[in-house]
């Protein structure tokens, strides 16, 4: 039976989902209990449930949907893609348009030597070949030991074997015996978090220099590369001080390894650049992208590489690929949208008009009892809750309850707005009017006053 799902009642649907459908990242018995909210439809920032509530996404998705919901111009073009070749594929030399236009795009916007992009239909695949090709490239250079990578703890590159070991979250490495082996983390520069008495800057500082610790600890023989989301998402949205990349610059410069810039988040006008690597001024040999690279209209990803790695690597047979690399419907997809990015001009509207009007709006929120600190760079922000703004305390043994509390009341307010820990994080769509803004930090400060209470009532505020 052909069931149109969207026109079955809530309950069914929910009943349907928790008996057929595991999710991602989610406990299947808690997501039966509940039910799945159900999705139908969305436009511009607003998303719309199957019981009629208006939402304000201030996630777009899952922070890809840059260019914001509903633009037919995507749907026209996957339709037409779809009726002229929806797929061939880039493997045993063959190639077709799109993906020969949208390469040729994003080397244009990438920054310098940035030339050559080879295709996933993801992030975690992209690093997956990030993980491959720089080990493949140090040992047809003759030195096969070279394939150790460092990364970064609490850092995400995502969730295939290669994406969960890169990253540096815990509970992810503990399920399926990761990391796989030659990856190395050193710690993330999270001042508020780890910082203790050291200023921001000092720290930054500090936390940079153990990348020179590792890669000394290690054999600069054996390291690979480093890879780094230029401000991480999914570990908090945590904004590293400003001596910390300069100084990672000056360590990658001495050493002879490969630099990833993870742009899976940061990629695509999220930070008021195309890309983050140029706000924290970093250059790498390799970027990730994936998520707004179609703002999600589409699933691709891939990696873009510099003329010196895409030489070599491509010297020999590269053993890798995947039958969706390059598929031409996401392929034509993601060009409309960055047509549609650098025409409408969204990176200017992220830097002269939503970046600055959400800056002063959030950086208030700092303001509030129960807001340590407000960070924020272009669209991606990120506030910490805390029991003493002075001391910078956590919530101790209550610790995460405290941000998944504040969750559920955004929630209930027609707000997503996503909680690590008890850090709230934002990263709206890149269109949003500072009139939506504005409903957006109305309703979060309302979600912060209803936890405020509640937690005093419990008494966790100490
Ligand atoms: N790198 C970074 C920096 C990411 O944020 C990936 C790689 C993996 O991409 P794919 O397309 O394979 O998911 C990501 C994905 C969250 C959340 O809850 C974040 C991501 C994905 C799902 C959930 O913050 N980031």
């Amino acid at each position: 039976m052909n069931m149109i799902t969207n026109h079955l009642p809530t309950a069914e649907l929910q009943a349907l989902d928790a008996a057929h459908h595991m999710h991602p990242f989610s406990n299947q018995d808690e997501l039966a209990e509940r039910g799945a909210r159900i999705i139908t439809s969305a436009s511009g920032v607003t998303l719309t449930d199957s019981e009629g509530n208006q939402i304000l996404d201030a996630m777009a998705g899952l922070w890809c949907v840059n260019i914001g919901y509903g633009r037919d111009e995507l749907a026209d073009v996957a339709a037409r893609q779809m009726r002229e070749l929806p797929y061939y594929n880039t493997f045993f030399m063959t190639s077709h348009a799109p993906v020969i236009a949208l390469s040729a795009k994003l080397a244009e916007l990438a920054p310098g030597d940035l030339n050559h992009v080879f295709y996933a239909g993801s992030g975690s695949e992209a690093n997956d070949t990030n993980i491959r090709m720089v080990r493949h490239y140090w040992s047809a250079k003759g030195k096969p030991d070279k394939n150790v990578i460092i990364s970064r703890q609490n850092a995400y590159h995502g969730s295939t074997l290669g994406g969960a070991s890169l990253g540096g979250m815990i509970p992810m490495h503990q399920q399926g015996g990761l990391p796989i082996p030659d990856v190395h983390h050193i710690p993330q520069p999270n001042w508020w978090s780890e910082g203790g008495d050291m200023s921001p800057e000092e720290f930054g500082l500090a936390r940079a220099q153990e990348l020179e610790k590792a890669i000394l600890e290690i054999g600069e023989d054996r390291v690979a590369a480093f890879i780094a989301e230029p401000v991480q998402g999914a570990g908090g949205v945590i904004v590293p001080p400003e001596s910390y990349y300069p100084e990672i610059q000056r360590i990658c410069d001495k050493y002879e390894i490969l630099l990833i810039a993870d742009e899976v988040i940061c990629g695509f006008g999220r930070t008021g650049n195309w890309f983050g690597s140029q706000t924290v001024g970093w250059t790498p040999h390799i970027m990730t992208i994936a998520k707004g690279l179609s703002s999600g209209y589409a699933p691709i990803g891939g990696s873009i590489v510099c003329d010196e790695v895409a030489k070599v690597v491509g010297a020999t047979e590269f053993n890798h690929g995947y039958t969706y690399s390059g598929h031409p419907v996401a392929a034509a997809v993601a060009l409309e949208n960055l047509r549609i990015l650098e025409e409408e001009d969204v990176i200017g509207h992220v830097r002269n008009v939503a970046g600055p009007h959400l800056k002063k709006k959030w950086q208030a929120l700092a303001d509030h009892p129960l807001v340590g600190e407000a960070n924020l760079v272009g669209m991606m922000g990120s506030i910490t809750l805390t029991p003493n703004k002075a001391t910078r305390a956590t919530f101790g043994e209550h610790a995460g309850s405290v941000g998944y509390k504040c969750r559920e009341h955004c929630f209930a307010n027609n707000l997503v707005m996503r909680h690590v820990g008890d850090r709230m994080i934002i990263s709206p769509p890149l269109v949003i009017t500072p009139e939506e803004i504005d409903t957006l930090i109305e309703r979060a400060t309302r979600a912060l006053d209803l936890t405020y209470e509640q937690i005093k009532a419990e008494g966790l505020m100490g």
